[in-house]
């Protein structure tokens, strides 16, 4: 009945064409809304945010889709089924991106429900089950100290109340930010859903296990665990060239001192740990001043929840033994904190199968970059699947997928919805 069956080798070759063609047209046109510089940079709420949401509900719309906003700015096309009364099945991904991100990140899941629902509704009309495109607002946390907003508010995992007080780089309020965009509480549809039969997430792997094993997909067993922290370091402002080292309480030669440890530990703590520096901000940030201040992130993972838990046991003690002999202040503040999330085993194997029988070469993996996905499945059961990226890059303007390797993604995809919307009456899924 699904792909596999009702097409011939040269059936399915050119709806891979047609595929690789209406993907690379649809990341094309929406890596555009994008801030000025390098790569693609839409961050949550920002103006280039809004245009792209806008754009993509004009979208869904003119595909005859039912398009909608919820009140935190994610949008929904929906292909309602024949019967109302069974969950619907939603697809998708995140909109925003990090600074000078890639054009993928995100933006390929929500390009490959769109081109499935229409795929699926234009080939086999209504379905049994309601299928909904989604593209939400934000899950990346590169614009405020939070992540995953759009899913987190339909899981309610996130609510108005846990953003009060929270502030950009500039000094913009969440607050300020989301009004700006017409949206907030009160602004539309609530966020929060309870009724969502199954999420499926579809994302570039961001990691070179797929291409270096010659795979087109990633079937996600687990996401890992994350733990994200600001670490503010302070100490005194000095003259560069009449201060005698022994005599510096530099912040900025602290931090560079820490981020060693973290790295060393990292490193003898096996594979499977990743400790990340990511942001690193020092004051007065001049050549011929002792930095007086100095704060960094840490972003840490394992997909082991004990293994996370001891690291992030370890790292503070460790860097506040390395401020007080510096004669620092030491200040780290958890602000970012997900649990390792195994995806639904039932679609993980329907995802085997589909791969299996469409004769697309696919493995089980974990995923050591987080996703909407992990968010989803404390609500539905949930999965998460890959295609390769070159060179296993990615939050980079280079990060680059081909195009058969996009349409492959999208086959599965449609494959999958196929079965789980047109296929099922069960009430239960999946
Ligand atoms: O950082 C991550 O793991 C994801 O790209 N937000
Ligand atoms: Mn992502
Ligand atoms: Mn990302």
């Amino acid at each position: 009945m699904g792909v596999r069956t009702r097409m011939t080798e040269s059936e399915r070759e050119a709806l891979l064409i047609r595929l690789e063609e209406k993907v690379d047209d649809f990341l094309e046109w929406l890596s555009a809304f994008s801030a000025e510089g390098a790569g693609v940079t839409r961050l949550l709420y920002s103006p280039q945010w809004l245009e792209a949401q806008q754009a993509l509900h004009a979208k869904l719309a003119g595909m005859g889709l039912d398009a909608s906003f919820d009140e935190v700015g994610n949008v929904f096309g929906r292909l309602a089924g024949r019967k109302p009364e069974l969950a619907p099945i939603v697809t998708g991904s995140h909109v925003d991106t990090v600074v000078s991100g890639g054009r993928y990140d995100g933006a390929y899941g929500i390009a490959a429900a769109c081109i499935a629902l229409e795929y699926l509704r234009d080939t086999y009309g209504s379905p049994i089950r309601t299928l909904e495109a989604v593209s939400l607002s934000e899950e990346e946390g590169s614009r405020f100290p939070m992540a995953y907003w759009g899913s987190g508010s339909i899981a309610g995992e996130r609510s108005f109340e846990g953003v009060r007080g929270l502030a950009d780089s500039d000094g913009v309020t969440f607050e300020e930010a989301m009004r700006s965009c017409g949206f907030g509480a009160g602004s539309g549809k609530a966020a929060r859903r309870e009724d969502i039969g199954a999420f499926v997430e579809l994302h570039i792997e961001q990691g070179s296990v797929l291409e270096s094993e010659g795979l087109s997909v990633g079937v996600v067993d687990a996401v890992v665990g994350q733990r994200r922290f600001l670490v503010r370091l302070g100490g005194e402002a000095n003259h560069a060239g009449t201060t005698p080292m022994r005599m510096r309480r530099d912040a900025l030669e602290g931090a560079g001192a820490m981020m060693s440890l973290l790295r060393g530990e990292a490193l003898r703590r096996g594979a499977q740990l990743v400790a990340t520096v990511g942001r690193l901000l020092a004051s007065p940030n001049v050549p011929n001043v002792v930095a007086g201040e100095a704060s960094f992130t840490v972003d840490v993972r394992h997909s082991d929840p004990l293994e996370l838990e001891r690291f992030c046991g370890w790292f503070p003690a460790a860097f506040r033994d390395a401020a007080e002999s510096r004669g620092l202040t030491f200040e780290c503040e958890e602000w970012f904190r997900e649990e390792p999330a195994p995806m639904d085993d039932k679609l993980k194997e329907r995802l085997d199968k589909v791969c299996e029988e469409l004769g697309i070469g696919s493995k089980r993996m974990v995923s050591g970059a987080g996703h909407d996905a992990q968010m989803f499945q404390r609500l539905c059961p949930s999965a998460l699947l890959f295609v390769p990226s070159k060179g296993g890059l990615s939050h980079a303007p280079e990060e680059f997928t081909s195009s058969r390797e996009l349409a492959t993604g999208v086959l599965v995809l449609t494959e999958l919805l196929y079965r789980l919307g047109y296929e099922e009456e069960e009430e239960t899924l999946p």
